[in-house]
Order: C-alpha cells, then structure tokens, then sequence
C-alpha cells in the first residue's frame, strides 16, 4: 500500500500462517515388573521434569493400573523424551517402556 484512505487508520490484520496449534502426542509410561519404583520416579523428574509428588502419582498410576501419561508434547519432543527414557533404562538393565500417542 502506497497511501492510507481516510478510512485505513494504518492497523495491519495478523496474518494466521503460523498460529495452528502443533500436533500434540501423548507419552505414555508402561507399567513392567522390575523395573525399580524409584528409578520411575527419578525418570519423570529429570526426563519429564515432574515435581517429586507428581512423579511420584504418576509412577503410582502405572504401576497399579498398567500405563499413565507423562505429558503432552510434539512428535520431536515425544520422540527425545522415550528415547531418553528408554536409553537410561537400558543403562541400568531395566525392561521400561514409553509409548507415543496421537492426541
Ligand atoms: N511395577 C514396578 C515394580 O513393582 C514399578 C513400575 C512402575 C515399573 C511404573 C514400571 O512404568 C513403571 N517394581
């Protein structure tokens, strides 16, 4: 635009090509039977960075009812974090398993 109208008071509009919400995909935890309690909860502390009590909730929650949620990310994200869980795991010969969920 070269010249403003009498009636363009000079406000662009936002364009909106950039303000669709990301793809979010659900990390779940799932529940084995040797993988240490602590070892979960240290996971979701420093992996999922959980305040020891949630951890501590979510840990619960897989153990007794199978899988939990550890949180809402973007797919590279998701991917970094189950990566990370399971490589850590490994260190230790734990069986844990993390799962990506479409949300
Ligand atoms: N079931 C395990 C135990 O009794 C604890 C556990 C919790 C393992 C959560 C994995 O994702 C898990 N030691």
């Amino acid at each position: 635009m070269t010249s403003k109208s009498h009636t363009d008071h000079g406000v662009l509009e936002a364009t909106r090509t950039k303000t669709r919400k990301p793809q979010l995909y659900k990390v779940w935890l799932l529940n084995d039977d040797y993988t240490t309690m602590e070892f979960v909860v240290q996971i979701l502390e420093s992996v999922f960075n959980k305040a020891p009590a949630e951890a501590h909730r979510i840990m619960m929650q897989v153990h007794t009812q199978g899988r939990g949620v550890c949180g809402g990310y973007t797919y590279e994200v998701a991917e970094t974090k189950i990566a990370k869980t399971q490589e850590l795991a490994r260190r230790e010969g734990f069986p844990l398993q993390a799962a990506l969920e479409e949300e």
